[in-house]
Order: C-alpha cells, then sequence, then structure tokens
C-alpha cells in the first residue's frame, strides 16, 4: 500500500519537512563510555522493565551509527532528529567530555555530508545519575546544570545543528518519572511530580536564553507531547472534569511557556502539592520559543470521578495498537487547531508521530500495514490541519527503527526499520518503503 495525499497538499511539496526520529537511550547502548544515568538505574530494579532488559547495546548505534545514516539517507528524509546524552557530552564534574563530543561531531558532520538537517534534542530522559542522587529534577539546582549542559553542547556543536530543542516531553519526565513511578527514577508522589514539572520547565527557559544566544541562526524551541482528553458524555460533569484532566497532563507544560502561567487549576491544589515557585521564574519559562515539537500518538476519555476529580475509560471496542493506545487520527486535527486558537504559536513541527505493531520479520521483509494506515490517517490528519489555517512545517516518524521502549523494553516496535537484535540485521519495514516513496514523490 502507498501512502498518499491530496495533489495540492503543501506537504507534497519539498518546503515541508520530513523526518524520522530516535532518541539517545532507546539506540545507543556503549555506556561504557558516558555517565550512568537514571534509565541505567531503573532497569537494574527488578520489575521495572517489562522484558527486564536494558540500554546497555539497545540497538547498538554507538559503534554502528555510520550503517544507520546510510539507512535514513536512503529512505530519503530531509531531516533526522535525535538525541545527545547528557552523561555523554559531559563529565561528571560538568566540564566537557571530548570523547563524547567527538562521537555526535562525526555523527552530525556524516548527517551534513548528505544534506540531512539536524534536530537534536538535548534531553530525552537520561538525566546523569549523580544528579538524581542529589535529587534530580526536585532540586532546583538541576536546571542550572542543565543550563551548562546546553551552553557546551551549544558552543560544540552548534555549528552542526538545525535546530536545538531543550527537553522532550517534560510530562513524561514529571508525571511518570516522579509523580506515578512507571519511568525512572521510579517516585511517587504528586508534590514531587509538580515540582519535577515546574524545575523541567525552568531549565528548558534557561536552556532557551542559552541558545538563543550562542546558537541565534538555528531554530530553537521544546518538544511536547499532548494526549487530547474527550469527555465520555455530554454530561456536564464529564466535560468539566476533561477539562481539568487536559489542564493537568496537557496545557501544564504549554501554557507557561506562552503565557508565563499555569493553568488556574494550580489555585486550587492543596499547599503541600504546590510546587516551590521562585520570583521571575514564570518570566524565564516563557522566553520565546522559534518552534514548537508535538508529539501526538492517541486520545484519552474521561469521566467525572467522586473522589479523584477524573477517571480515565480505557478504550472499549476502538481499534488500538499494540501499546493499546486508541487510534483516533481526528483528535490530532483538534489538537493542532486548539494550540492554534489557544496561543500566538511559532511554527509548529510535529517530532514523532507513529505506531507500535506487532511485526513479524519473513525472508527479510515486514508487513506491517497497520502501520501504513495508521501513518496515512495521521499524515491526512496533518494535512487537514493545514488546511485549517495551522502553520504546520515538518513531520517526524518515530522512530527510524525499532529500539528500546522504556518500561515494555524491546517488546514493543515502533519502528520503519525492523531490528533483529540477536544480529543487530536492521530491515526496512514495508511502513519503511511506504514513506520513502511518499518523501521522494515530491516536487
Ligand atoms: C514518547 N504516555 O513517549 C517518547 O518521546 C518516545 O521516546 C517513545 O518511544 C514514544 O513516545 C512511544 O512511546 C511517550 O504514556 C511515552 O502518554 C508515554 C506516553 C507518551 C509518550
Amino acid at each position: 500500500m502507498k501512502l498518499s495525499l491530496p495533489s495540492n497538499s503543501r506537504m507534497l511539496t519539498k518546503d515541508f519537512t520530513y523526518g524520522v526520529a530516535t532518541a539517545s537511550f532507546q539506540i545507543e547502548g556503549g555506556i561504557d563510555k558516558r555517565q550512568a544515568c537514571i534509565w541505567d538505574t531503573f532497569c537494574a530494579q527488578p520489575g521495572t522493565i517489562a522484558d527486564g532488559s536494558d540500554g546497555s547495546v539497545a540497538c547498538d548505534h554507538y559503534h554502528r551509527w555510520a550503517n544507520d545514516i546510510n539507512l535514513i539517507a536512503d529512505i530519503g528524509v530531509d531531516a533526522y532528529r535525535l538525541s545527545l546524552a547528557w552523561g555523554r557530552v559531559l563529565n561528571e564534574d560538568g566540564t566537557a567530555n571530548r570523547e563524547g563530543i567527538d562521537f555526535y561531531r562525526q555523527l552530525l558532520s556524516a548527517l551534513k555530508d548528505k544534506n540531512i538537517k539536524t534536530f537534536v534534542t538535548l534531553y530525552h530522559w537520561d538525566l546523569p545519575q549523580h544528579l538524581e542522587d542529589n535529587g534530580g529534577w526536585l532540586n532546583r539546582q538541576t536546571a542550572y546544570e542543565f543550563r551548562n549542559y546546553a551552553d557546551i553542547a551549544s558552543r560544540e556543536l552548534g555549528d552542526l545543528v538545525d535546530s536545538w530543542a531543550t527537553l522532550n516531553e517534560p510530562f513524561c519526565s514529571s508525571y511518570l518519572g516522579y509523580e506515578v513511578g512507571v519511568h525512572a527514577p521510579g517516585k511517587s508522589s504528586q508534590a514531587d511530580g509538580r515540582q519535577a514539572a515546574h524545575h523541567l520547565l525552568l531549565a528548558h527557559g534557561l536552556a532557551m536564553q542559552v541558545l538563543h544566544s550562542n546558537c541565534p541562526a538555528s531554530m530553537n524551541g521544546i518538544v511536547l507531547n499532548f494526549t487530547p482528553g474527550f469527555p465520555a458524555t455530554d454530561n456536564s460533569d464529564d466535560i468539566k472534569a476533561t477539562a481539568y484532566a487536559n489542564d493537568y497532563f496537557n496545557w501544564w507544560y504549554s501554557r507557561p511557556i506562552f503565557e508565563g502561567k499555569y493553568p488556574d487549576i494550580i489555585d486550587d491544589f492543596a499547599a503541600d502539592i504546590k510546587p516551590d515557585i521562585a520570583p521571575g521564574d514564570m518570566a524565564i519559562i516563557n522566553t520565546p520559543i522559534d518552534f514548537l515539537g508535538v508529539n501526538f500518538y492517541t486520545r484519552a476519555v474521561y469521566k467525572a470521578h467522586p473522589t479523584d476529580i477524573f477517571e480515565e475509560l480505557e478504550p472499549t471496542n476502538a481499534p488500538v495498537t499494540d501499546m493499546g493506545w486508541e487510534i483516533y487520527p481526528e483528535a490530532f486535527t483538534a489538537l493542532l487547531q486548539e494550540l492554534h486558537n489557544r496561543y500566538q504559536l511559532p511554527p509548529i513541527y510535529i517530532t514523532e508521530n507513529g505506531a507500535a505493531v506487532r511485526d513479524e520479520l519473513s525472508h527479510a521483509q515486514v508487513h506491517d500495514l497497520d502501520r501504513i494506515h495508521y501513518y496515512q490517517d495521521h499524515l491526512n490528519a496533518v494535512h487537514c490541519a493545514i488546511e485549517s489555517g495551522v502553520n504546520v512545517q515538518g513531520y517526524f516518524a518515530w522512530s527510524l527503527m525499532d529500539n528500546f521502549e522504556w518500561a515494555l523494553g524491546y517488546t514493543k516496535r515502533f519502528g520503519l526499520v525492523y531490528v533483529d537484535y540477536e544480529t543487530q540485521t536492521r530491515y526496512l519495514k514495508d511502513s519503511g518503503v511506504a514513506y520513502s516513496a511518499l518523501i521522494k514523490s515530491r516536487v
């Protein structure tokens, strides 16, 4: 099956950027050449990762990067989104780690040589463990450590980077990592989750200022994930509960960036849940950004709950991916329109979108028709948003290749490329062929 778009679509022109995305911990391995991070520690705790695996080898990209770049070039993308491992760029004392910086310089130079734009995320969840030992994102100092990291990374690598993103999905770092404990560092208190979120956003704002000054020519911003909530019924209690959930999970991260304030629900938080916010923090977080990265996978359905304010319903009778996430592309269009209506936005790049599918390799082929359908429906959804006036400039498929899917280990496959973890052989899936053909069909 082919991927297609209406013939007049802006997404069929070369002005529209197509890419593939990955993240350091999920693909690199090569852990002897970097500091230990919170995900190494988390994986070592029994029961945290579905298959008991870790990131020590992953896709062995640290050693196979040259081959992987050839793959990326063969697909024909305009851009590659990757993240840097903080503990590879810096030594524990906060100075530059020459070997790590040389690794990324080689990688980024090879991409430039092939005319592939580089979209680099500074933080995709791999906090150096020694910083976690000092409180991690609960410690305000970590935001200043991040500023130092952004400063060194952008001075050392800035000439090879087209676009910098400060954080990937601060929702996942704070909520999944500190509030419900299913991600590293595995803490679970609401107060911790809210405080971590504030320090992450502060870190973003501080780093934004550094990036604007060190790399004024590159496009600098942040990547947020959104899971739009829909009410289970038209009942006003369900509608109210859903608005609360959307404030808590989605607008919590975007409103401070665009408006310099948290959603109003913060006023109703009990004193022991409210994060410490120092004078001036919100203005730092409100520093202008050059682009907004949007990650979208699914929606959520909520109804009112007598004691917990809202309750999320599991999808029933709805199509889901192998993650159990409902396939609901209409929510993607609606989300982009709502962002456009709520804020004065810079250009949007879709920095992640894709689906986990139970792929089977047979005769060096993977017929992942469900993934192709997912991409087709979600590319159409982006097209519809653009048609209605939303400024979307690019789209990155998650992911280039199968990789370490966090708490689910290697049990879920998101790649356009299949990875045989026994041999580290890569195979382009049918979805990869289709994505490549779409990109190459542009005029
Ligand atoms: C994103 N949620 O993670 C990440 O940026 C990727 O590293 C990851 O591989 C990809 O999506 C697929 O999971 C998310 O529970 C993880 O809402 C969980 C959620 C959202 C995004």
